[in-house]
């Protein structure tokens, strides 16, 4: 996979991408992570990306010029066309479904706004899908960016040492993970359940179903009832 960011802030993806899972993908050349400054698109003496909304109103606006010529750059290293994001609060929320379905994609192309926004014509003209990670209010796209790469390349073939698999995560089967437990037996008093002392495995699955679906029932009943619309 090729993942192409497109970002006034590349510096800031240099420690996340650097390290870990992420950085042993990119070493192994399961993904290749390309930044491009988007800065380095805009013209004038002032290189200037951003500018007054019409109409009037707070902020500034990404200019559609850098970022529409930072793109044609990007397309031109690589022509394969990929899926184009905009990373945005006003996007579509970004779940594990997703995660999912962008890791079967050969390239990605990310775009990482900061100021009030984009001016619209870069989602309509570049064809982009628009991508939020919750509803919270970032400074700018590039953690939410992170994010999805983070989600996204941990899925690829081979990205997980098989001591880490992806199956029994969180949200894998729409429901939080059970408690884990590691030694030792007792930790300031704590005990492990004596269920995961037993050696039956068949309870120890048992307790652990039974945990998550608790777990989830207590923090997250949102998603028992996305799992009950899915019946
Ligand atoms: Cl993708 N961008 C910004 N600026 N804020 C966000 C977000 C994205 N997702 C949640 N909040």
């Amino acid at each position: 996979m090729r993942i192409d960011v497109l970002t006034l802030f590349p510096e800031m993806f240099a420690s996340p991408l650097g390290h870990g899972i992420i950085r042993r993908a990119q070493e192994q050349g399961l993904v290749e992570i390309v930044l491009t400054n988007i800065r380095d698109f805009a013209i004038g003496e002032y290189r200037k990306v951003d500018d007054k909304p019409y109409g009037g109103g707070p902020g500034m606006v990404m200019m559609p010029g850098p970022v529409f010529d930072c793109f044609e750059h990007v397309q031109s290293l690589c022509p394969q066309p990929g899926r184009v994001i905009l990373l945005t609060p006003q996007g579509a929320p970004f779940k594990q479904a997703k995660a999912t379905e962008l890791s079967a994609q050969d390239r990605l192309i990310l775009i990482a706004g900061r100021y009030e926004g984009f001016d619209e014509r870069i989602r309509i003209g570049l064809g982009a899908e628009q991508i939020s990670i919750g509803d919270y209010v970032l400074n700018g796209g590039e953690l939410a960016a992170m994010v999805v790469i983070d989600a996204v390349v941990r899925l690829l073939p081979g990205a997980l040492g098989d001591e880490d698999s992806a199956k029994d995560d969180s949200f894998s089967n729409g429901l939080l993970e059970y408690p884990h437990y590691t030694r030792p037996e007792t930790y300031r008093g704590m005990k492990v359940p004596d269920i995961l002392l037993s050696g039956d495995h068949g309870k120890i699955a048992q307790w652990r179903r039974d945990q998550s679906l608790e777990r989830t029932r207590q923090h997250r009943p949102d998603l028992l009832d996305d799992r009950a619309s899915l019946r």
